[in-house]
């Protein structure tokens, strides 16, 4: 049983904050740094159960606020897969984060143990990491002190990008077995990307190099020991915004979010035209590319962009190696609606569209072949299937140039972070296909382009009253507004638009898209305007 003894007496030391985060989101907890002690003690808990219910299998935890202010911080969980904590046990998080008082914790844990059905005798092993925020170090101990509650074997991954922590939960778990992903160390990590990326970029013509935006965040000096393993003479890249240990500095003015949101180059940052540039968000889990053409002209290459790239350089390469998979592509509603007209209609690979949130779109991935998966703001990776990785690895190419194909494939198996968008990964995954191309920017960026649109933030009462179907393209309630934004997007050429409430703001989005910048805009401001 529980040891509430020690439970009790753990939880005293770090009592609920009146407004600690309520709910385990699509983010996990989420809140300012100063509320979110108690949060994290019981997520350390919560991860110690997890674990202990899946007969000691690692879980990870991860404390990070990815691309949210500095000050603020968060907690998200790491199922033995590497992938998201399964949502059946987010209410479980919930449920503890939310109790008054320590007895009512330890109330909730036993009821948690008896609804959940875990086996206490069980073992159980977290591992643990951070973001480059000045409040981990405390917050962390909180998770610590969570774990030692409950007996937990613990595993200290300190200073780490969030798809760095998710890669050592899977290689934990499958260490020793035919599935065994890599090394459990952060070592382990560089080593075989370091090594995938030589197979791929040996005896090739190496291209100008690439500047990075590494948000002062943990990506920074990540990125920088990942290009000492490899090499600059292999990787040419610079990084910029690299500070890390600077206070007040952690996303401010730069990193993938804000450039993807206010579409321009980080702040003070004078692009040369026609280089390439790649801004990484917080935490390292998401990515985007962009440059200035000769007029100065800024150019997003985005998730979207990214989903295209990868798609058509992997399909030509399963062609040429002579593997008879299939590749697919899952989108959100936010995709822009020149993409998937480019994935289906010009490279005609099959697009699914699912809500937001990247265990929905890693899900989705998972039932193809081949699944690419991106979300537009640059958080996405590639999964293959086990079938497809046993037809990779057993495959006899029938020519010389299939043999080739074979062994890129082989080698971008290994590139590519399986367990969830990773912006050093993705990195290579883009470099290699510039690369084996010999693509400028703006070559790349010629595959479609973007239809104009606008995203808006609407306040409202309540956005529990915004519910949706068809993967967020429809809302059902409010009864009669999906009506009212059907006729506004009929008055508009190319029109197309959504409204969804926010799983991580207080507030409901509007995406809008149009054949005119000016005409997006006003659709968006119409949709906006019959929301309120
Ligand atoms: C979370 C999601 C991200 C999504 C965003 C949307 C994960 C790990 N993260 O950050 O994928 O794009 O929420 O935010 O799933 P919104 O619901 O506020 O628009
Ligand atoms: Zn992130």
């Amino acid at each position: 049983s529980v040891n509430e003894q020690a439970v009790r007496a753990a939880s005293a030391a770090h009592p609920r904050h009146p407004n600690s985060p309520a709910t385990y989101g699509t983010a996990g907890f989420r809140a300012h740094s100063d509320t979110l002690d108690s949060t994290m003690f019981r997520v350390g808990l919560l991860a110690a159960l997890r674990s202990k219910k899946l007969a000691g299998q690692t879980i990870g935890v991860m404390v990070t606020a990815s691309h949210n202010p500095e000050q603020d911080n968060g907690v998200k969980l790491v199922d033995p897969h590497g992938e998201m904590l399964h949502s059946s046990w987010e209410a479980y998080a919930t449920q503890l984060a939310n109790a008054p008082s320590d007895e009512a914790l330890v109330a909730t844990l036993k009821q948690v143990v008896q609804v959940a059905e875990v086996d206490l005798s069980q073992p159980a092993k977290v591992v643990y990491g951070h973001d480059s925020r000045p409040s981990c170090r405390t917050l962390v101990r909180a998770v610590v002190d969570g774990l030692t509650a409950l007996d937990a074997e613990q595993v200290n991954a300190g200073l780490v990008t969030t798809p760095q922590l998710h890669y050592l939960v899977r290689c934990y778990n499958t260490a020793g077995t035919p599935q065994a992903y890599g090394e459990p160390s952060v070592e382990g990590y560089y080593q075989k990307l370091a090594t995938a990326w030589t197979t791929l970029a040996t005896g090739r013509h190496l291209l100008p190099a690439l500047t990075v935006d590494c948000a002062n965040g943990v990506g920074a000096p990540k990125l920088k020991e990942f290009l000492k393993v490899v090499g600059q003479d292999l990787l040419p890249v610079i990084t910029v915004r690299d500070n890390h240990t600077l206070a007040g500095n952690l996303n401010m003015n730069c990193g993938a979010d804000f450039v993807k949101t206010q579409q321009c180059p980080p702040r003070n940052v004078e692009l040369v035209p026609w280089q390439r540039y790649a801004s990484f968000d917080g935490d390292a889990d998401r990515i985007v590319f962009y440059y200035a053409d000769g007029t100065g002209t800024f150019h997003l290459l985005d998730g979207d962009k990214i989903a295209g790239l990868a798609a058509g350089f992997i399909m030509d390469l399963v062609k040429d190696s002579g593997l008879g998979v299939k590749v697919g592509v899952v989108q959100t509603a936010y995709a822009n609606g020149a993409s998937t007209k480019y994935l289906t209609e010009v490279l005609g690979v099959p697009v699914q569209c699912v809500p937001t949130g990247v265990k929905h779109l890693h899900h989705a991935a998972e039932s193809f072949d081949i699944g690419v998966y991106f979300e537009a703001n640059g958080h996405g990776t590639v999964l293959f299937s086990p079938s497809t990785l046993a037809a990779i690895n057993t495959h006899t190419p029938a020519s010389p140039s299939a043999a080739a194909a074979l062994a890129n494939l082989r080698a971008l198996v290994d590139l590519i972070n399986q367990t969830v968008g990773d912006a050093i990964s993705d990195m290579l995954l883009v470099e290699v296909v510039l690369l084996h191309r010999q693509w400028t920017p703006a070559q790349w960026d010629a595959a479609y382009t973007d239809y104009p649109n606008r995203l808006v933030k609407v306040l409202v009462q309540d956005r529990h009253a915004f519910t949706t179907s068809d993967a967020e393209r429809k809302v059902d309630t409010p009864a009669g507004l999906q009506d009212k934004i059907d006729e506004a997007v009929k008055e508009v050429v190319g029109g197309r638009s959504f409204v969804r409430p926010s799983g991580t703001e207080d507030c409901v989005r509007v995406y809008a898209e149009a054949a005119t910048r000016s005409t997006a805009d006003e659709l968006a401001n119409k949709v906006a305007g019959i929301v309120h």
